[in-house]
Order: C-alpha cells, then sequence, then structure tokens
C-alpha cells in the first residue's frame, strides 16, 4: 500500500481541523485545551484509506497544523515531511494573512504538488462563492496551485457537500506523487514523545528516508546516544517495518522520554554528524526586508528550529525576492543533509521571510578562505550527483575524501558513493587509494612532487641508495594510504623503485667511484675480519684513499644497508659480529641465566671500554636486562 502524507495550511479558523475530521472521522486536535478554545495548537494526525483510479490502494496519513499566527513554529513542525497540501480558504472570508504565510512557506519548502479547498461553502451564495474563487486563483496564479493545472473544490464539512470530490482529487493526486526514496538512509524528525504505559518511551514524525525495523539499533541526534527500536507502528497499527512516506512511531528501548526531543533526529548509528555550519541557497519572499551580512534569524528545519547567524558570501546584503549563497553559524546543533529545505523567519518580530536549500553541512576542520568556500558552494549548487562527488574529493585536496566521510556529507547511502567513485575512478577524474579518494589533478601533483623529492634526495646524497619511505611520505605530507597508492603508481610507470624500506629513482643504484667502492671494501673487510675487537672507526677512515667528507658518506651508506651497526660513539661493528654475539650469549642462558660485567668480559674476550657499549647494545636489543649490577639473559 502506498503512504502518502497530506498537510493541512492555511489562516485560522478556515476550517482545517473541520475539514480533516470530516475525511477522516478522527478530530486531529487532541488536546484539551484544542477543544476548549476550538484552535488547534499543536500538529495532530488523521489517516484515510482510499483507492487511486487505477485500483492501487492508498493510504494517506493527515497532518493537521495550527492556523494562528503564534503556533506557526508548530506548523513549521508538521509540514517539512509532506508530499501535497491541502490549501483552505474559507469561503466566507477568503485570503487573509496566514493564507499567504502558509502558502509562501509551503513554496518555499518546495511543496509539489496540493489541492485548494475552498471551506464552509454552506455559509455563502453562489455569487459570493464564485468571488471568492476567482481572489483565490488570483492569488495562486503562476504558483503551483495554479488554478488551470491545479484542482480547487469547494466544499462543506457540515453538510459533507464537496467531500466526494475533494476524496477523487486526493486519490488521483496521491497515485501522482513519487514515492519517497526507501532505499535512502533512514532519517526520522521527531515531532512527538511520550510515554505510554506497559511499552515506555515513544517518538513519533514523518519518516522522510529510508526504512526501520523492529530490534535496529538507532542514533539520535544530535545528542548521538544510541538506542534500540522495540516495536514499530505505522500510521497507528503495529508493523514489521516503516518505509519513507509513513506516519511512523517507534516504541524505544534504552532511552528515557526526558532525553528526546521535538526536533530530534533518528538515523542509522555511526553515518552522520550534526552541524552547526551549513552552506545554503536562501531565497528571501518578496515581502521580506534587505537582508543584511550578520543578521541572525529563526531557522527552521523538519521539525528542529534553532538561531541562525547569516554570513553573506558574495554580495553583502540580500534583496528582497532574490537567492543568494550564505553560510549558516547555528546555535544549536542540527542533523542536516545536503538537499534538505529549511524556513527562516525575522528574529523580531517573527514574521517568516525566506527559506533556502542545504548545500553544505559538514565542513572539514581546515578552515576554507571565503574565495574558497564561495567556490566550492557555487559549484556544488549548479552540479549533478557525480559532480557533486567530485567536487567534494577536490576540496580536500591531497587528505582526500573516504568513503564514509563521503556518506556523512551527502546522505548518500554507502552503495550509492561506492557507484558515483567508481564512475569517477573509471572516467579517470578521480583516484582511489584504500577507501580514499582524491581528484585526478590532485594525485598528478603528488605524482611529480613524490619523484621531484627522491631527485632532489639522490642529488643532495649521492652516495646513498635511496630515502626512507617515512621521510619521503613526510617531506610530501600526506596519509599513509595515499602514499601508497602515489609511489605504486609511479613505480608501475617504472619512475621510482622499492627495496625494502627505501625508495630510489629507477635504474639508479648507489655508483661509487672506484677509490670509493675500493674504501668501501675496505671497511667492510676491517671490520668483518676484527670480530668483536674491532679497530676505532677514525683509524679506518684515516687509512682510507678517499677525503673525509667521502669517507663519512660511504660509513653512512654501510650504516643504512646495515652492514656496520653503531653501537656507541665511534664504535662501530660488522653486522656478522653481532649476529654471533647474540647467539654465544643465548647459548649462555643453559648455563647461567646471569652475566656480570667481568664473566661477560671473560666470555667474549674484549676490555672493559667494550664490554659497557655491547652489553647497552644487547639491553636495548632485548637480549639481556639489566638488574642491579648484573645482565639477566632474556
Ligand atoms: N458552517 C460551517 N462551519 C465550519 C465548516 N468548517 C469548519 N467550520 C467551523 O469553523 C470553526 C473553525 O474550524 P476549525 O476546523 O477549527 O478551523 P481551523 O482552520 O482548524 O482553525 P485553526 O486550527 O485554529 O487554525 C469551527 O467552529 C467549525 O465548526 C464548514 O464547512 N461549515
Ligand atoms: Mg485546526
Amino acid at each position: 500500500m502506498k503512504a502518502v502524507i497530506v498537510g493541512t495550511a492555511g489562516h485560522i479558523d478556515h476550517g482545517k481541523s473541520a475539514l480533516v475530521r470530516a475525511l477522516t472521522g478522527t478530530d486531529p486536535d487532541r488536546l484539551e485545551e484544542e477543544k476548549r478554545r476550538g484552535i488547534t495548537i499543536d500538529i495532530g494526525f488523521a489517516n484515510l484509506d482510499l483507492t487511486a483510479p487505477s485500483g492501487e490502494k492508498l493510504r494517506l496519513g493527515f497532518v493537521d497544523v495550527p492556523g494562528h499566527e503564534r503556533f506557526v513554529r508548530n506548523m513549521l513542525a508538521g509540514i517539512g515531511g509532506i508530499d501535497l497540501v491541502l490549501l483552505v480558504v474559507a469561503a466566507d472570508e477568503s485570503v487573509k494573512p496566514q493564507t499567504l504565510e502558509h502558502f509562501d512557506i509551503c513554496r518555499l519548502l518546495s511543496v509539489q504538488r496540493g489541492i485548494t479547498v475552498l471551506t464552509k461553502r454552506d455559509l455563502v451564495d453562489a455569487d459570493t462563492l464564485e468571488v471568492v474563487r476567482m481572489e483565490v486563483a488570483d492569488y495562486l496564479r503562476g504558483s503551483f496551485l495554479d488554478p488551470s493545472t491545479a484542482p480547487m473544490v469547494a466544499v462543506s464539512a457540515k453538510t459533507g457537500e464537496g467531500l466526494d470530490e475533494l476524496k477523487t482529487e486526493l486519490a488521483r493526486m496521491a497515485a501522482e506523487v513519487p514515492a519517497k526514496d526507501s532505499s535512502a538512509a533512514f532519517r526520522l524528525p521527531i515531532d512527538r514523545v511520550f510515554s505510554m504505559k506497559g511499552f515506555g518511551t515513544i517518538v513519533t514524525g514523518t519518516l522522510i528516508s529510508g526504512s526501520v525495523r523492529k530490534d535496529e539499533e538507532l542514533q539520535i541526534h544530535p545528542t548521538g546516544k544510541r538506542l534500540r527500536v522495540r516495536g514499530v507502528q505505522v500510521h497507528g497499527a503495529a508493523a514489521e517495518q516503516a518505509i519513507a512516506g509513513q506516519r511512523t512511531a517507534l516504541n524505544l528501548a534504552g532511552v528515557e522520554t526526558s532525553e528526546l526531543e521535538r526536533g530530534m533526529m533518528l538515523t542509522p548509528p555511526g553515518l552522520f554528524r550534526p552541524t552547526r555550519h551549513v552552506s545554503v541557497k536562501l531565497t528571501l519572499l518578496p515581502s521580506a526586508k534587505v537582508l543584511r551580512d550578520r543578521a541572525r534569524l529563526h531557522l527552521h528545519a523538519y521539525t528542529a528550529e534553532t538561531i541562525a547567524e547569516v554570513t553573506l558570501l558574495g554580495e553583502k546584503q540580500l534583496q528582497p525576492g532574490q537567492s543568494g549563497l550564505a553560510r549558516l553559524k547555528l546555535d544549536d546543533s542540527l542533523m542536516l543533509v545536503p538537499g534538505d529545505r529549511f524556513i527562516v523567519r525575522q528574529f523580531s518580530p517573527v514574521i517568516t521571510i525566506g527559506g533556502g536549500v542545504v548545500l553544505d553541512a559538514l565542513e572539514p576542520a581546515r578552515r576554507a578562505k571565503a574565495e574558497e568556500r564561495l567556490a566550492f558552494v557555487r559549484a556544488l549548487g549548479s552540479a549533478d550527483a557525480l559532480s557533486v562527488l567530485l567536487v567534494r574529493v577536490g576540496r580536500r585536496g591531497a587528505e582526500g575524501l573516504s568513503i564514509s566521510e563521503a556518506v556523512a556529507e551527502t546522505g548518500w547511502l554507502q552503495a550509492g558513493v561506492e557507484l558515483r567513485a567508481a564512475e569517477l575512478v573509471s572516467s579517470r577524474k578521480a583516484a582511489r587509494f584504500g577507501d580514499i579518494l582524491i581528484s585526478a589533478s590532485v594525485a598528478a601533483q603528488l605524482r611529480s612532487s613524490l619523484k621531484a623529492s627522491v631527485d632532489a634526495f639522490h642529488k643532495a646524497n649521492p652516495l646513498v641508495a635511496g630515502i626512507s619511505r617515512e621521510e619521503l611520505r613526510e617531506r610530501i605530507g600526506i596519509g599513509p594510504e595515499i602514499f601508497r597508492g602515489i609511489e605504486d603508481s609511479l613505480v608501475g610507470d617504472k619512475q621510482l623503485e622499492v627495496a625494502g624500506d627505501l625508495v630510489h629513482g629507477s635504474g639508479r643504484g648507489v655508483v661509487l667511484r672506484d677509490e670509493e667502492a675500493e674504501s668501501k671494501q675496505r671497511i667492510e673487510a676491517a671490520f668483518a675480519t676484527s670480530g668483536l675487537k674491532v679497530p676505532l672507526l677514525k683509524d679506518v677512515l684515516a687509512s682510507l684513499p678517499v677525503d673525509k667528507v667521502r669517507a663519512q658518506k660511504i660509513v653512512t651508506l654501510l650504516l643504512r644497508e646495515r652492514v656496520l651497526v653503531k653501537v656507541g660513539d665511534d664504535l662501530v661493528f660488522h653486522r656478522n659480529a653481532l649476529d654471533e654475539l647474540r647467539k654465544l650469549i643465548v647459548a649462555q642462558k643453559a648455563k647461567t641465566p646471569r652475566l656480570n660485567i667481568v664473566a661477560f668480559k671473560d666470555l667474549i674476550g674484549v676490555t672493559r671500554k667494550y664490554a659497557i657499549p655491547l652489553l647497552e647494545y644487547l639491553d636495548r636489543e632485548r637480549v639481556t636486562r639489566r638488574v642491579g649490577d648484573e645482565r639477566l639473559i632474556l
């Protein structure tokens, strides 16, 4: 059964609630005070089953809103998720201030469909009805309720006249409403919270996207608390799951009613983050005053409301009737994603002055400059989904954008992000390394700076085999995943080679000149033949046919290749000698697990001058551990 949400709109006392009651049999005014005063204060709900002309079964969920100008904020909490609107105008009063304000709100929220309902037709004669019909038609001309395309029905809740015609129009129009995307991420803006005996905490709302099932884990924003769905009700009846477009009640486990309130939003856990900075396209009503930079406004999005400070991007003020790009700083965190619509009302006196659509709700930690932000938001505003992802990847520069960040930024499901990411990669607009996307142009820059860095290193260190990967990565200043990807691609193109931990230019071993090669051999031989009774390094170097600086570089090369190992100041051993030492000590453990310095000296036959640095080396290598004056063999 297809679910469609129908909202009412219109001036106070024009018969919205009476109409909902006449259509559904349910009085949407549920509060005692509402019944006593005969006005609607808060949103109310009712259901109606209809059959579409095609025979399809339809379930209409009505959200009845208050018309009183003081309760517009409650009206706004109800109108956010509606699919079509009944614009109610009393035939004996015609268009009034909240008719205008409510209709402006519908347009700003981009409501696409609706029916104009002239109520109380039993109170006027045919001529008056005609005059009102023309007045209302004039007002609606050019809008989504233009009388040439949208129906206008005159009814009486009292006599029932016109109700069948209205139901027929409702069924026809509900059948045309495109189904909300139940495959998108689940988001439920909460409009009511209460507790029910035997059940505990219940929340209700209009399910704006995705679906939810019993026993699922959810997260509540902005507090971040996680909780579990104990039960689901759809349009007042127990259900296995609720899908987008349905009036939904959830019985929640693990949370008290005091922790929840209207304006919070339920989502799957871990996907989204609430935000206090949003970039938006803002539209001012023609009736509004000029909007200046830094103005403070009331902002309403779905059931949430907060105060926003506007920074206009580009022009320094926004003219009535115009649209512009802006960044809003919110007093409270809200869970918003691009595409979400909102309404803004003047700070004081509180009247509706405009609305807009969210373009970006999650900014990276690095603060963008004003021009950068303007360019980014402009690019987002005019882009299709694929380009949106590319623009977002581009914003992250060499940091890249991970798949999960892309989900949080866009509000798309992971599968959607993956699909678009794959398309960007196959069209060579972006590169993907592990879980991270970077733009093709940034990848190209990184490739050349990585290559240039390696070349520069070789130039500065001609006798060194290569630069260590970690050092190279730090020089470029990029994360490990992207580094590995760029390195791989350069290796694949035979521009670089990787040997163990070292990166060097392709085909470039270390080219030693003859006397250097000879020196290198002589140093190695001097240490290889002396075992642990090594000569002093400076004596060995002094005997070589090369100058001191070059000799030192050759030593550095031998240390890097781990042919020689530095054990203390000016004290260097051949790797093989140290390996022998290690074996000897380990074998000694069976005889006695403890050694003092004298025993150690005797065992390996060296002087105290060598024994102490060697023992400290063995401690560092975790072959031994110092305990008082002795060494414990580990
Ligand atoms: N005669 C007549 N009276 C009506 C009709 N519809 C509503 N009324 C009366 O008009 C008054 C206001 O009706 P409501 O349905 O409460 O009006 P509303 O638009 O819901 O008002 P708010 O929710 O406060 O904005 C009530 O006394 C209704 O009985 C109708 O078709 N004919
Ligand atoms: Mg009412």
